[in-house]
């Protein structure tokens, strides 16, 4: 089989990349990125001389090398990770996530059409589905209309529907999935997760959104990928799933739970500004995906612990990010 992983330089694509390169050698998997901002060639340093990996440098939403790329390669998969991801870089300029997100993933749709696949897996987002109430009563399910808050989640709603209409209207066989928040290793630090993590091994204050009470709901990222796997493989066509392990946290919780567990003093926490906008909750009811067969490995416990140890082994990859043009950005926003 012949996989096209787009955005697989990020955090998510990276860790399945990994993921599918070392569980089917007889895959071939082409990570196809950019390399903005949020994409770095360097984690894959273990797999990049195997036989069944490649990389290209490319765009999502450039027509003529990906229909070129289509062409040579004869993709069986498409995973479409490839996109702007974060929701405060979208408040502050929103264009480039309409570029990527929807037209990115309008090209790939296009070039799928054209050439023919098995399966087209969307990566999407519960952020779609707008916000949920603290009376932690209800969950995001399948059906739940979408009702995106931000220019991210608006930007991946209507990437969301182009897939759905090519679905219907030309008969790409697609499924799309719909993610909680994801955490674990080589997740960037401008997110809350891996930006607490740093700052507090660096003795730096953690800025906190309005009083710290939203929830979201986190996943280990390897959950996620075991995930995708059993969906490109074992969804059926057509259908949307979603995907949560129940791990619903304030962000305060969140914070403490890694301040705590470094020995360091909760004094770091800054209450800061408000995010616009700023979702309250998000939880998943993943109850579809588990009748397909998924099960996550970690919960937040053990994954939290396991992703501070991989931050604190780990120094060089985050450092060498929050130098230079990041610390400008993180300057900037607070
Ligand atoms: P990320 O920002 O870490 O990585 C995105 C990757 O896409 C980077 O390598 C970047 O270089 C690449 N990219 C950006 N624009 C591109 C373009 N025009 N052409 C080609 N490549 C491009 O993002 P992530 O957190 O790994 O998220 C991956 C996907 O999963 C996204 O589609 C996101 O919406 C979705 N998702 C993320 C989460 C989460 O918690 N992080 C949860 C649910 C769903
Ligand atoms: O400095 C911060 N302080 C803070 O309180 C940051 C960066 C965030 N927050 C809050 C905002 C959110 O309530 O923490 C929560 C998590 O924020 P992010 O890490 O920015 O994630 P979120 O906005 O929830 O979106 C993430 O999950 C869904 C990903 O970035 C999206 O790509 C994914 O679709």
């Amino acid at each position: 089989m012949r996989v096209l992983v787009t955005g697989g330089a990020g955090f998510i694509g990276g860790n399945f990349v990994q993921y599918m390169v070392d569980k089917y050698p007889d895959y071939t998997v082409c990570n196809l990125d950019k390399l903005t901002y949020a994409g770095d060639l360097t984690k894959h340093q273990s797999i990049e001389a195997k036989e069944n990996y490649s990389f290209v440098q490319a765009d999502v939403a450039d027509r003529e090398s990906i229909m070129a790329l289509f062409e040579k390669e004869q993709f069986d998969y498409v995973i479409h990770f490839a996109a702007e991801s974060h929701v405060d870089r979208s408040i502050e300029d929103p264009e480039i996530f309409i570029k990527t997100n929807v037209q990115g993933t309008q090209v790939l749709l296009d070039a799928s059409k054209t050439f023919g696949i098995n399966k087209f897996v969307h990566v999407s987002t519960d952020e779609v589905y707008g916000e949920l109430t603290f009376d932690c009563k209800t969950f995001f399910t399948e059906e739940t209309p979408l009702q995106p808050n931000s220019p991210y989640s608006a930007s991946k709603a209507s990437s969301d529907m182009l897939v759905r209409a090519y679905h219907e209207t030309y008969n790409l066989p697609v499924n799309i999935t719909r993610c909680s928040n994801n955490y674990g290793p080589y997740h960037f630090p401008e997110k809350l997760i891996p930006l607490t993590i740093s700052r507090v091994l660096n003795e730096e204050k953690v800025p906190v959104y309005g009083e710290g009470d939203n929830i979201r709901d986190w996943l280990h990222v390897y959950d996620h990928c075991t995930a995708i796997d059993l969906v490109m493989h074992e969804g059926r066509v057509g259908e949307v799933y979603n995907v949560g392990g129940h791990n619903e946290r304030t962000n305060l919780e969140v914070v403490k739970t890694i301040i705590n567990s470094l020995n360091k003093s909760e004094e770091l926490i800054e209450f800061v500004k408000d995010r616009l906008g700023h979702d309250k909750r998000y939880a998943i009811d993943p109850t579809k995906l588990e009748k397909l067969g998924w099960k996550p490995k970690y919960n937040f416990d053990t994954g939290i612990n396991q992703t501070i140890q991989w931050y604190i082994a780990n120094k060089d990859w985050w450092k060498q990010i929050i130098s230079g043009e990041y610390q400008k950005y993180f300057d900037h926003q607070y």
